[in-house]
């Protein structure tokens, strides 16, 4: 533990910095490690502008190849696939992380370790090129840093273990104190 809050308060100041260019800010952009040649990097992208501004193309000199990917479940089967370009509305805000819309990094040229940096350039529609500097965190990371874990999955659907809903009060035969259960009124 003390290990890993070391690693995270060497890795804050780097995740913390905000990297921008004309009217386009992109806020804590991380990765996490990854095992083989293929990862996955995170970022905030804010517009301050009047106009929307789109992420429309990645690239990093540390994989073979970088696109742009969302996420969707079908069925319980996590699916990616890449999207054209990600809209930033005017003043809005577009998130890249986990479960959602990510930049996949395909042939990367070394697999991705906690600590590491690597450069990645946003290209935007009007602001143009963003480089931002990646840090690399943990594999179990859920975010860059202070955002905690979020469970995703865990939906409770198709749950058939024992369902400790019990005590329907159906068929209640002792003397309830509820009163005043408008049904069956035959008293007035
Ligand atoms: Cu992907």
């Amino acid at each position: 533990m003390t290990r890993i809050l070391f690693a995270l308060a060497l890795l804050l100041p780097v995740a913390a910095v905000a990297q921008s260019a004309g009217k386009i800010t992109v806020e804590a952009p991380w990765a996490r490690a990854s095992a083989g040649t293929t990862g996955a990097a995170y970022l905030t992208v804010k517009n301050a502008g009047d106009a929307e501004d789109r992420l429309v193309a990645v690239s990093t000199p540390a994989a073979a190849k970088a696109e742009i990917h969302t996420t969707t479940m079908e069925g319980d089967v996590m699916k990616m696939r890449p999207v054209d370009a990600v809209p930033v509305a005017a003043h809005g805000t577009a998130e890249l992380k986990p479960g959602g819309l990510h930049v996949m990094l395909m042939e990367l040229k070394a697999p991705l370790k906690q600590g590491d940096t690597i450069p990645l350039t946003l290209k935007f529609e009007k602001a143009g090129d963003v480089p931002v500097t990646v840090a690399v965190q943990g594999v179990g990371a859920a975010g860059p840093g202070s955002m905690g874990n979020m469970p995703m999955g865990n939906m409770p659907m198709g749950n058939t273990g024992s369902a400790p809903m019990g005590n329907m009060p159906m068929g209640n035969t002792s003397p309830a104190p509820m009163g005043n259960m408008p049904m069956g009124n035959t008293g007035r």
